[in-house]
């Protein structure tokens, strides 16, 4: 089974997915083989690695502890193109889509391909659309491009058809790592309602009562990032967990 498929029938059996955003930067070798565990064991689905910034210059080792440390998938979220391992499960292939920089929806991606393919790595076309989250958040600034207005769910339905059209597998709405205030829910509510491809949601997501409203508003995954790194213990991951899972026919 692909890492692709995998996830989805992740989905469909508990209704929504919780995956874990590990920026390389911001936890050690020492830490990481714990955190990974006791996340698997708390109910994380998959672990997601990567950020707009890159100060370690271990990622390759990261990402083999991760994969050691757990049996979900562990998927580069790439902020850069030194973000490549042959050792994950798989990438999501981001197009910047709700950009107009030329070099994030296609330029690094011409250059990533050829190394892709030779180290076999697969491959998740994604469409990456930023949403306004009242501040400037690090993705923002480093890729150059605005944000989709947050009151404006019909400009973000626009591109999440756009995506479809094109064949793409994934939409990730981000309203950027550690936003004041996350996706609004209707926006999820009308891009779910009205297209086929599935929703991950991530930012400024703080609490699992937050999560289980984007869960329950159609988003197929939610990602936490900062929370997780300030709180790396397993009961508020759990809480995380069953607050996503809300199709889970049984609660772990
Ligand atoms: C950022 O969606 C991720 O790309 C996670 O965001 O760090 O705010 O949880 P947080």
């Amino acid at each position: 089974m692909t890492a692709y498929e995998r996830l989805l029938s992740i989905r469909n059996e508990r209704g929504a997915g919780y995956l874990i955003l590990i920026d390389p930067d911001k936890m050690s070798a020492e830490q990481l083989p714990s955190f990974v565990r006791l996340a698997t064991e708390a109910g994380a689905d998959g672990f997601l690695v990567g950020g707009s910034l890159m100060h370690t210059t271990a990622f390759d080792e990261q990402i083999k502890l991760i994969k050691r440390n757990t049996t979900v998938p562990v998927v580069i979220f790439p902020g850069s193109l030194m973000q490549v391992s042959s050792n994950a499960d798989a990438i999501f292939f981001l197009l910047l889509i709700s950009g107009r920089n030329p070099e994030h929806l296609i330029g690094n991606q011409v250059i990533a391909a050829p190394v892709v393919k030779k180290m076999g790595l697969e491959a998740i076309s994604t469409g990456y659309m930023i949403i306004e989250s009242g501040v400037t958040t690090s993705v923002e600034f480093m890729s150059n491009t605005k944000p989709i207005p947050r009151n404006k769910p019909d400009i973000a339905l626009a591109h999440a058809l756009a995506a479809e059209i094109i064949g793409m597998k994934f939409l990730y709405l981000d309203a950027g790592s550690g936003a004041d205030v996350s996706v609004p829910e209707a926006m999820i509510r009308l891009l779910s309602k009205k297209s086929s491809v599935p929703l991950i949601i991530g930012g400024g997501v703080r609490t699992p009562d937050e999560a289980r409203k984007k869960a329950a508003a159609g988003a197929s995954f939610v990602v936490t990032g900062t929370i997780t790194e300030e709180n790396s213990h397993r009961g508020i991951i759990k809480e995380f967990a069953d607050a996503i899972h809300i199709g889970a026919k049984v609660k772990a």
